[in-house]
């Protein structure tokens, strides 16, 4: 019966449904109040109407959902899996809305009901399940298949709570426990039946005839929790399973009948905390048990689930590779290479040789740095002892590996491809190269630095398996959702083919030397303004001039990002603008927005540094509206979606070859802002695209600093030789922004002076420079304007949409849908 249904027709019966009406629509959120929330109209409060709502629209994708899950039983097509430890997807309700194309009759019934449409958006809490880029990016990829008719699952972890809130007291920053689940359950089903034993330690042994036992001496439940994702005009609609982490006895009663209360809750406890919290660091790693924990957890739940579904339409499991492909973002799932071999051999009883090979032709690794911090090792000890079996396999994977290669005679050092370092550490990333089929870096200056660097004799070794896929973003959330203006603009101008096929965007670019389209355009930006001004005041009390030069860093705090290079040019400017007031200023508003990890002691002094200085710029007289200085507290994706919009310049700084991609850099390019920003990883790419008249590049080049960094370098010199540099490190240390504390920011400026490791000294005079270059390319606003509309249309190519299409391709060997 269900072998009739093919993808295609399926998603053309989904499109042919009767249409929404307001009216119909509107009922259904009346009854939704009713009957699942339990409330009168008289008495729902805006977060019960918000609910009523969701639950409303939640209906209309589940409608496309079964059909979704249909066809892609019945296609028996490769189906992909994308293992993440992070999905930082944010708000829903507009998102579903807008891809469903529902959003007339939504507005419509919401003004018939008497609720506001935008207010009850804002009712919905961020689900903030990670950190940032590389969480982000999986939400992108989910919206992107979902758009592309790939059948594909998103797998991860159900976080009670997401990423910290940040506050700031007294400047500082402090964190807050986030608490999404409290308003935002509207999305997810729980598949209480849908669960899966996860085991920890113990001990292995083996009963001399090929069978393998592992006793565990803990075991918990993972249970699924599915969130529907519709693709664009909901064609299709996949599904992100986070798994939540619970006991597998509800209570020990034996304890509890002793009167022992607070023993007989312990396995409770010890069992959710595995999905208690996300760990906050991003690009460091914490080689904490927990931490470790928490990545087999997810990954071994979801890799049982991959074979039951497997196996539901399938009997031959050495036949896997033909149908499922496995993505493992960064290596917090590598876990997943001795995991499936495990199975394979100790389950299905197949040999090492033969799990091997498997497991090889479905897994692939994406890499997201290359910050030596940042690569996951674990203790060789603590991995034995929470996965003894895992380590067996791990050694004889090791073993093996390097046995075939001793064979081949190719110049290669053994101990920079042992996977088991020292015998006491376990590489991650050379776990996870081992394994895959394919292992892809996310920037073409990236992956090119992965050849020549961290996996340079893997590279020669195996010349093909690395392979590029430059990161993308999706253009629903990033323009169409966030930016009605521009997307209203762009409908009129070009049609709605560039929604879910974004090269053709670039058919707007013949209007950048249109006065009327540009007027139009200019008027989008400036009313995005004057709505983050106002979000601004409401923040902070900050009052600034919405014609001024919006100027955005919005990203994690970390030193290679360099947020000190544009705080130390703050007050460069600062000082300039009070030497001689009377001059031609550009007025600037410089927004900043991020957090940093709770344990990065100088990343959280320099927001401290930051709102220090925020605080005298915005506070002097002399300076007015020249220069105001705004630290936005609580960076996520749905402040993310006021800022961007609204920006002029987009500060992309990094120290070259840090920084893998960078996706903000991306959605700031197709909301209109100019770049200013180091030749580092993506925005290589985007340069190439705007052309250099549309972008400011200064600064050292990866080979610059790498040659540099070898050389050796002494930021004394460089220092002593720009007395503008000097002048704002001077007044970092001379109490002008800390008159209570004079030697606050000593050991922020003994790093410049000493090590200056991210080169920000060496950049400094190339920065400056280039922001007076903007200051006065941005008083001639008709050409500022053109080159924004350029920016707008020529990053077409970034769509997440076209970086899915690669992996497909590439990695995974599946064909789109759509
Ligand atoms: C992360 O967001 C990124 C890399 C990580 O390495 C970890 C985290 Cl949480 C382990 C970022 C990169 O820094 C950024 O350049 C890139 O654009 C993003 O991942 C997505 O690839």
């Amino acid at each position: 019966m269900n072998d009739t249904i093919r993808i295609d027709e399926a998603a053309g019966s989904a499109g042919q449904a009767p249409a929404l009406t307001a009216e119909a629509f509107r009922e259904a959120v009346r009854a939704k109040l009713k009957y699942a929330v339990g409330k009168d109209p008289s008495r729902a409060t805006a977060k019960d109407w918000s609910m009523a709502l969701s639950l409303a629209v939640r209906d209309q994708v589940v409608e496309r959902w079964f059909e979704s899950t249909k066809a892609s039983h019945a296609g028996q097509k490769k189906h992909v899996y994308y293992l993440s430890m992070e999905f930082l997807i944010g708000r829903l309700l507009n998102d579903a809305v807008c891809n469903l194309g529902i959003e007339a009759q939504v507005r419509t019934a919401c003004a018939e009901l008497g609720i506001d449409y935008q207010a009850q958006l804002e009712q919905e809490s961020d689900a903030a399940l990670g950190n940032g880029g590389l969480g982000r990016l999986a939400a992108c990829f989910m919206d992107s298949m979902s758009t592309l008719g790939i059948p594909a699952h998103g797998y991860g972890i159900r976080y009670d709570h997401g990423l910290f809130r940040q506050r700031f007291h007294d400047g500082w920053q402090v964190e807050e426990p986030e608490d999404w689940l409290v308003s935002s359950r509207a999305w997810e089903f729980e598949r209480a039946e849908m669960a899966y034993l996860v085991k920890f330690g113990g001990q292995i042994s083996f009963d001399g005839h090929g069978a393998t036992y592992w006793r565990a001496d803990e075991t918990v439940k993972a249970v699924a929790y599915d969130t529907p994702i519709a693709g664009w005009k909901g064609r299709h609609v996949n599904t992100l399973r986070l798994w939540a982490s619970r006991p597998v006895e509800v209570l020990d009663l034996g304890r509890f009948n002793h009167g022992d209360y607070m023993s007989a809750a312990e396995k409770t406890i010890r069992a959710e905390t595995i999905s208690r919290v996300l760990y906050p660091d991003d690009t460091t790693a914490e080689g904490k048990e927990l931490r470790l924990k928490q990545e087999y957890f997810f990954t071994s739940a979801s890799l049982q689930d991959i074979l039951r579904r497997y196996l539901e339409d399938n009997d031959d499991i050495r036949k896997l590779p033909e149908q499922v492909a496995i993505q493992m973002n960064d290596t917090h799932p590598a876990i997943a290479v001795a995991e499936l071999m495990r199975i394979l051999a100790d389950d299905y009883r197949l040999t090492f040789p033969e799990a091997f090979e498997i497991t090889r032709q479905c897994l692939s690794y994406t890499n997201h740095t290359l910050m030596p911090e940042a690569l996951e090792r674990w203790n060789t000890n603590l991995f034995r002892k929470v996965l003894p079996r895992h380590m067996q396999i791990i050694e004889w994977i090791d073993y093996h590996h390097l046995a075939e290669v001793q064979g081949r005679n190719l110049p290669v050092s053994l101990d920079n491809i042992r996977i088991i370092e020292w015998g006491s550490e376990i590489k991650m990333g050379s776990l996870a190269f081992v394994g895959s089929r394919r292992v892809n870096g996310v920037s073409a200056l990236h992956t090119e630095l992965m050849k020549q660097t961290v996996f340079k004799d893997y590279h020669l070794l195996y010349p093909d398996r690395i392979v590029n896929e430059t990161n993308g973003i999706t253009p629903r959330r990033w323009l169409y959702e966030c930016n009605p203006g521009l997307r209203a603009l762009l409908l009129e101008a070009i049609g709605d083919g560039w929604v879910d096929n974004l090269e053709k965007i670039e058919d707007a670019a013949k209007f950048a030397t249109d006065a009327s389209f540009r007027d139009k355009f200019a008027a989008a930006k400036q009313a995005n303004k004057v709505r983050l001004a106002a979000e601004i005041e409401r923040r902070i009390g900050l009052r600034v001039d919405p014609t001024a030069l919006f100027d955005v860093q919005i990203k994690r705090m970390h030193e290679y990002k360099r947020q000190l290079l544009n705080v130390l040019e703050t007050i460069a400017l600062y000082q300039a603008i009070r030497r001689g007031p009377g001059a031609e200023w550009t007025p600037r508003v410089k927004i900043f927005g991020g957090k940093a990890a709770p344990g990065y002691q100088i990343a959280k002094r320099i927001i401290k540094l930051a709102n220090d200085v925020a605080r005298v710029v915005n506070n002097d007289p002399i300076i007015g509206d020249r220069l105001k200085v705004a630290v936005l507290p609580n960076y996520n994706v749905s402040l993310a979606e006021v800022i961007i919009p609204a920006a002029d310049l987009s500060e992309q700084i990094s120290t070259a070859g840090m920084e893998a991609s960078g996706t903000g850099n991306m959605k700031l390019a197709l909301n209109g802002a100019l770049t200013i920003g180091t030749l580092d990883g993506a925005n290589v790419e985007i340069a190439e695209r705007v052309g250099p008249d549309n972008i400011y590049i200064f600064g050292l080049t990866a080979d610059d600093v790498a040659g540099l960094r070898q050389r050796g370098y002494n930021p004394n010199a460089t220092i002593d030789s720009d007395p503008t540099l000097k002048g704002a490190i001077d007044a970092m240390v001379n109490g002008t922004f800390s008159p209570d504390d004079h030697g606050r920011f000593n050991e922020v400026a003994d790093r410049l002076w000493h090590t200056d490791w991210f080169l920000v000294t060496a950049d400094f005079q190339s920065y400056f420079q280039t922001q007076r270059t903007v200051d006065v390319d941005y008083r001639d606003k008709t050409r500022w304007t053109e080159r924004s509309i350029l920016n707008t249309t020529k990053v077409g190519w970034f769509s997440s949409d076209r970086t899915i299409r690669g992996y497909s391709k590439d990695v995974w060997g599946v064909e789109p849908n759509f």
